[in-house]
């Protein structure tokens, strides 16, 4: 049996006190050698020392400078056992390895000629036999050696202090961390690369080097990260009172990397995506990714580095922390309440996009996992984005302040230690006085729990009753669910569209505030608001105050109220969802029966008027226009059918364009943005209504508005305006078929053309091609025999991951009318591609695995392919463990 479980966690049998590592790189063959001092931990029962190690070469072991007898040891594929050694021991042990033929991307391994390291999870095991656990944490010393010419920059975690010449053109630099820290964080970097430099001064008056480390030729695409980094390093100050405890930080970039960045002690190694951007390549999104990824890693420096995991069970201590953390900075970078509210949108679009599925399918996990067979798969949308939603609850439940003590008394606890969620969930209660017994189920409990609300106002006696019913489906391994501790933002609006005041008998309102959050413990809980003195619109569950779904009856002209005056943008916003996604399901069934499909003047004009109000920012208004995904209508069906979601959402789009058309272009044209190009909020958001404007606009074929793309793409001065246009190019593509031929063959001939120039106009932007496959993945018109002749695209490749997700993932993720085509043609294309991706890179093959996670909800038929699918992959030979958990538990 492979699972491990987080109910047999045990101590480690002996404690580290320092490690010396010495490297002499050599992409066929490094020779790492590792000296370790360790200390019996006298509380463990375990006589013996297990170290981990895989896919080495033990070359030599010395124990306090002896030769190990063959006996004193065993060794099998994953491990190397040293049976009851003495109490105090200085380990010597000298392992080979090869990192050119490392594909996985984990352990040490080479990008373009330069090496690099991942070794969270488990990869430092593959460069050494080491207790490679979390809760082993040791002072490491790094000495590097290379040929100096292949090889000028060597680095790793913590300080520089010493650096040399050899012979034979070899040269030296030997790193000291003065910190502790578990072997996940350990990192290093060789090779040809360039940086951009600053110092700053931090909060104490401490002086920092920053250093943003790129390949030549990318100097001209840093000056964003170096910003955000400095951004994060004065947000964490000054929010959380937290400073940088080195004197340098470093980041990396590399193009070949299996996420997007890692937090490794004072020497961050990210993907290229997350770091190079200029206006030329990047678009508003790249910026605003690199703010957050930036931020995220930097802020790991407390919230994980620091203060770290026990065990991998724990991961969310520091993941969904650290989300939570990286998402308040941008929102703080934003600062305009409307701003936040936009950027709390997206962060809820992911979560009902990926979280809420995951938590429903075969992969269901709770925040804190209960067991795993690869940790990598639990590197999860549960883990961070829920866990997020977790932490946020506390920030809800506790205040600004409040939670600010409880951040303070868990560092000034477990600073330097390796913790649990528990101690953390133990700080925040301690620092507040509150109980937070129930609010463990956040981490043991899996599944998205349904709120059910019911009112009832009574005029005579002005009161008005909230009842709240919660309850929480089945999910994978768990069948009955207790009761959570749910605040729940409520706000009560008249007919004015005002917020009310509110009195609660239930639950006092300190600050008086139109926002009161009633706690929810029960199953079922009542709430009687009094002095209520007219019948009221309740707005609840503001700004998304629990990672619930809400499940209330709300006429149309509620919403349509809603929509149009509460005071908090979220449920606003929220509102249209609701009103679109009630649509898109009868429109969906009418679609399956084949009845005439129509749209409502209610929706359209409600549409209209948050199109056209201009004292709503763009970027919310562009919010409000995107209709819910059809992964988002997915989840409310019993039976999941592709197509009929496709031509609802299709037909939808259509009436819009159809009836807002004059309204569109107006805002396409009050949106434009001449002059520099910046990705500050406003011009991004304008950037978004308009390219949105434009998008709805090749909906109602009409040669000007296709026209209107093709010069947007042809003049653009930016990569959102040039995206953008080619993205609603190519998606007209199909779109105008049908009635319309003329337009469709000048159209097609247009579309063909666009997309060659663009690629050869960024054929050396290895992150602009990415873009440019990603587009043709998740088109409409990419059918499986399209997508088999772009994989054979000379650009094209499995072994970088950018490249295998910017095409592979959009096909099978973005694309849901091709991917499931009737025929099971697209399913049987991912069942080759897992396979073969897992020979390469067994975390990239099991992300793609998860694509057929919610096989059992669609339609009998598809379900058959699917599962045929599912079982040649799971019958293939060689699988990893990684896709292994995936296919077993899907096919369970
Ligand atoms: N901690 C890393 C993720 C490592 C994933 C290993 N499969 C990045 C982050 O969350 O910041
Ligand atoms: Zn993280």
């Amino acid at each position: 049996n492979l699972t491990i479980y987080r109910k047999d966690y045990t101590a480690p049998s002996f404690w580290v006190d320092t490690v010396e590592m010495g490297f002499d790189l050599d992409p066929k063959s490094t020779v790492v050698s590792t000296r370790t001092t360790l200390k019996r931990n006298t509380e463990s029962t375990e006589k013996d020392l297990i170290l981990f190690g895989e896919s080495l070469k033990l070359v030599q072991i010395r124990m306090n400078g002896q030769k190990l007898a063959r006996t004193a040891y065993e060794i099998d594929k994953h491990s190397l056992r040293i049976f009851n050694p003495p109490n105090e021991i200085i380990l010597d042990i000298e392992t080979q390895i090869s990192p050119i033929k490392n594909t996985s991307l984990s352990g040490l391994y080479v990008s373009n000629d330069n090496f690099f390291t991942q070794c969270e999870a488990e990869g430092f095991r593959k460069i050494t036999y080491f207790q490679d656990r979390p809760d082993v944490m040791a002072k490491f010393t790094v000495m590097l050696r290379a040929d100096k010419k292949k090889y000028p920059v060597l680095l790793s975690n913590g300080n520089l202090i010493e650096k040399g010449k050899l012979s034979d053109g070899r040269h030296f630099a030997k790193w000291e961390d003065p910190f502790k820290k578990p072997s996940y964080l350990f990192a290093l970097v060789a090779g040809k690369l360039v940086c951009q430099e600053e110092k700053i001064k931090l909060q104490s008056g401490r002086k920092a080097l920053l250093q943003v480390w790129v390949e030549k030729g990318n100097l001209d695409k840093t000056q964003h990260a170096m910003d955000s980094l400095q951004n994060s390093i004065f947000w964490d100050e000054q929010r959380f009172g937290l400073e940088l405890d080195l004197e340098r930080f470093m980041i990396v970039a590399v193009s070949d990397f299996n996420m997007g960045a890692m937090e490794n002690k004072g020497l961050n190694i990210f993907n290229t995506k997350y770091v190079l951007a200029n206006s030329k390549v990047a678009t508003d999104a790249d910026y605003a990714g690199i703010e957050s990824v930036v931020g995220h890693e930097y802020f790991h420096n407390w919230t994980g580095n620091r203060v770290t995991c026990r065990d991998w069970f724990q991961l969310s201590l520091k993941e969904g922390l650290t989300v939570f953390r990286d998402q308040e900075f941008s929102a703080d970078m934003i600062g305009t309440n409307s701003g936040r509210a936009v950027n709390r949108i997206a962060d809820v679009r992911v979560l009902r996009q990926a979280q809420f599925p995951e938590d429903a399918g075969p992969m269901s996990h709770p925040v804190r996992p209960e067991s795993y067979v690869e940790i990598n798969n639990f590197y999860s949308v549960t883990v961070y984005e829920k866990g997020a939603e977790v932490v946020r609850m506390y920030y809800t439940l506790l205040g600004h302040e409040g939670f600010r003590k409880g951040m303070d008394l868990y560092f000034k606890r477990h600073d330097g230690q390796a913790v649990t969620c528990d101690d953390f969930r133990a700080a925040m209660a301690d620092s507040s006085g509150r109980d937070l017994t129930q609010f463990e189920r956040w981490y043991s409990q899996s599944g998205t729990p349904r709120l059910k609300v019911a009112t009832k106002y009574d005029a005579a006696k002005q009161t008005f009753e909230m009842t709240f019913t919660q309850s929480c489906p089945a999910t994978a391994g768990q069948d009955k669910k207790q009761p959570f501790h749910i605040p729940v933002a409520v706000g009560l609006l008249n007919a004015a569209g005002q917020d009310m005041p509110l009195h609660c008998q239930e639950q006092a309102n300190p600050t008086d505030s139109t926002t009161l959050v009633l706690e929810i413990t029960k199953a079922k809980q009542v709430f009687h608001f009094t002095n209520v003195t007219e019948q009221p619109t309740p707005s609840i569950l503001r700004n998304f105050s629990a990672p619930v779904e809400l499940e209330m009856d709300y006429s149309d002209d509620q919403l349509a109220h809603l929509l149009a005056h509460d005071s908090d943008a979220f449920n606003r916003w929220e509102a249209g969802q609701r009103l679109a996604m009630r649509r898109l399901l009868k429109l969906t069934a009418a679609v399956q029966v084949q009845q005439p499909l129509e749209l409502d003047t209610m929706f359209i004009e409600a549409l209209r008027k948050t199109l056209n109000d201009s004292t709503l920012d763009a970027a919310f208004r562009e919010q409000v226009l995107t209709l819910p995904s059809t992964t988002n209508v997915a989840e409310q069906m019993d039976v999941i059918d592709p197509q009929a979601i496709k031509a609802a959402r299709d037909f939808m789009r259509s009436e819009i364009t159809r009836h807002l058309k004059a309204d569109l272009l107006t805002a396409y044209e009050n949106n434009l943005t001449p002059g520099k190009y910046s990705p500050d909020a406003s011009s991004t958001g304008m950037r978004a209504l308009k390219n949105l404007a434009l998008a709805y606009l090749q909906e109602w074929p009409k040669s000007s508005t296709f026209e209107l793309a093709d010069s947007q793409c042809a003049n653009a001065k930016n990569m959102t305006d040039r995206i953008g246009a080619l993205a609603a190019m190519v998606n007209a593509e199909i779109l105008t078929g049908g009635t319309h031929k003329d337009a469709t063959k000048s159209a097609n001939k247009a579309v063909a053309h666009a997309l060659k120039q663009f690629y050869n106009d960024f054929k050396q932007e290895a992150l602009v091609i990415d873009k440019w496959f990603m587009l043709q993945g998740s088109a409409g018109s990419t059918d499986v025999a399209k997508m088999r002749k772009l994989l054979k695209h000379p650009a094209f490749t499995l072994s970088n991951p950018n490249r295998a997700r910017s095409l592979i993932f959009a096909f099978c993720n973005a694309n849901p009318s091709q991917f499931h085509a009737a025929d099971g043609s697209g399913y049987a294309l991912w069942a080759d591609l897992v396979i073969e991706l897992n020979a390469i890179n067994p975390q990239v093959a099991a992300r793609l695995a998860r694509s057929l996670d919610r096989w059992r909800k669609y339609t009998p038929a598809l379900q058959e392919f699917m599962q045929a699918a599912l079982q040649k992959v799971a019958a293939s030979k060689n699988l990893s463990k990684d896709v292994l958990e995936i296919v077993t538990k899907a096919l369970a």
